[in-house]
This record gives C-alpha cells, structure tokens and sequence, in this order.
C-alpha cells in the first residue's frame, strides 16, 4: 500500500459550528506556515483549490438545539461537493477548516466515494472532545460537537442525510484517540453506539504506540483511511491555537509517533485539519505545528527506515 502522491487542498473559512470566532482563519494560516510547500517537500504533487465560499457567522444563540444549521449545513455541502471531485480526479483531498462540524462534509464525501469503488472506510477521530453530541445533549448546541453523531445518523435531518445515504458510518468505522472531554449524555451516547475510544488515560497506561497499532488493527490494503485531525487533540501547552483547548493532551512526541505511525501504515487516503484558531495563536507556532506534523504523516522521518 503507498500513499497517494496528488494531494489537493481545500480551504473552508468558517467558524459557523464553533462556539468561538477565529476558526475561519485557519486555512489561511495554515498557507502561511507553508503546507503547501511542505508537502511538495515529501514528493507530494500539490495543488490548492483556494477557499470555498460560504455564508458568514450570523453569531445567533441557539435554539431547537442547534447553533447556525442552515449555515452550518451550506459549508457541509459546498465541502462535500468539493471533496467529492477532488477524490473522483484521483487525488488525495486535505480539508484545511474551519471548525470540526465541517467533517460532515468531507467524511459523507469520502464514504460515497469507498461505496461507489468498493473500499472499507476507517476513520481516525484525533480529538481531545468525543463530537457525539445531538441536540438533544448538547450543553452548547454548536454543531462542532455534533459532527460524529451526526455521521452515525443522528442529528438533525439535513446533517444526516447530507450526502443522500445514511447513516454514513457505523460505530465500528470510526476509532478515536486523544478524548479527555465528554459531556454527560454525551458519554452515553458512545456507550450506547460502541464507539472505541482510546482516551488519554489509554495513552497513559499503553502508551501512543500501542493505542495507534490497535487502532489500526483492522486497516489492511482494501482500506480507506480518513484521518479527522481536530488541532484541539494536542496538548494546548503546544498548540494554543484551538478555540476550545483542554489540557492533558498528547506531547509534541505523543503526536509525532503517531503521525509516523500512520504514514507507515501507507492507507491515508483523505484528511481533515480542523479547528485551528489563528486569533488565539501565538506567531502562528499551531500553525506551523500543524505543517510539520503533517509532514510526518506524509512519511518525513529521521533516519531511513527498514
Ligand atoms: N462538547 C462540547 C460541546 O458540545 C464542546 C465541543 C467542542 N468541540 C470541538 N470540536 N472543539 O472537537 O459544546
Ligand atoms: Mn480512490
Ligand atoms: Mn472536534
Ligand atoms: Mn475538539
């Protein structure tokens, strides 16, 4: 299995789904920490979609449970468009958010592509928050906490059913790493589904390495991975650049071996980057964290490996 050497990128400045404004700048920050020039790097073939249009942050309170849904639900859309033609050209499609609802978006993209070419979708969820709110749990109604519910078919109606088919995954597609904040039903609600779920006290007792290998346990060569990257997974003492940091996140190397980890497993085949907040950054440094972890991903290492 190798990685796919056409890589496109493709911007949504939005924080529709966020509880904070700021994400709508990351895809320009990211730009100008260099990814595009990073990946080139690696022996990528890089080419940049520039920046979706969308509508603006009303900054409306929520009400029947949600913040900003028809909003949310146009970027959705216009990313699910976008995702959809970059991976039917043959290339490998980086969503640069933006806030996590976004992965709605990109993930019912990918799913319809893997139904349609008969490959086994796996998802990695790296997130310091479980996104499984619905509405009827969520503490905030903003819909950057409701994204994996929503991709397990619950939620609301235009979420769910975004790209046609739903749900657009089941428990077991879908693993997550890094989790250290859930809200009470929220909890209940990965209970209930099965979600696996390697928390922080996981990395702790096993470590990254044993987490990352069984998360992959079930990855093999007929296998799409998506890799879903909430910035907010690091810990913010790292990356201070998210608009809702928890602290106890994965080290600077936690997060490097796990990014190595998943180059070698040579499946990656799309990827969110989401939730970067330039308006609480510092000098761009979660920017450029973000640019050279990537470049991990896409098989920068030391040494040559065996
Ligand atoms: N769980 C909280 C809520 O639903 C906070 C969610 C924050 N989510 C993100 N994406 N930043 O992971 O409001
Ligand atoms: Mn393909
Ligand atoms: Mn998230
Ligand atoms: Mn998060």
């Amino acid at each position: 299995m190798t990685t796919n050497r056409c890589l496109t990128l493709i911007g949504a400045p939005t924080d529709v789904g966020a509880s904070v404004l700021g994400a709508s700048m990351g895809p320009d920050a990211l730009r100008i920490a260099g990814i595009a020039g990073a990946l080139r790097g690696r022996g990528l073939q890089v080419s940049d979609l520039g920046n979706l249009p969308g509508p603006g942050n009303p900054q409306a309170p929520a009400s029947g449970g949600w913040r900003h849904l028809p909003e949310v639900t146009a970027w959705c859309q216009a990313v699910h468009v976008a995702t959809a033609g970059v991976l039917q050209a043959g290339a490998l499609p980086l969503l640069m958010g933006g806030d996590h609802s976004l992965a709605i978006g990109s993930i019912s993209a990918v799913a319809a592509h893997c139904r349609a070419s008969g490959r086994r979708l796996k998802v990695l969820w790296l997130d310091a928050h479980a996104d499984a709110n619905t509405p009827a749990s969520s503490p905030s109604g903003n819909l950057h906490g409701m994204p994996v519910a929503c991709l397990l078919g619950q939620g609301p109606q235009q979420l769910v059913e975004l790209g046609g088919a739903a749900p657009v995954l089941s428990a077991r597609q879908i693993t997550q790493i890094g989790v250290r904040s859930v809200d009470p039903l929220e909890k209940q609600f990965v209970n209930r589904q099965g979600i696996v779920v390697h928390d922080m006290r996981a990395i702790d007792e096993q470590g990254m390495r044993a987490v990352v290998q069984q998360a992959l346990a079930d990855v093999d060569e007929h296998t799409h991975l998506h890799v879903s990257f909430d910035l907010d997974c690091l810990d913010p003492s790292v990356a201070p650049g998210v608009g809702t940091p928890v602290r106890g996140g994965p080290t600077y190397r936690e997060m490097q071996l796990c990014m190595e980890m998943l180059a070698d497993s040579g499946a990656l085949a799309s990827l969110d980057l989401v939730e970067l907040n330039p308006a609480l950054d510092t000098r761009n440094q979660t920017a450029e964290l973000a640019v050279d972890l990537l470049e991990s991903l896409f098989g920068k290492s030391t040494l040559v490996r065996p």
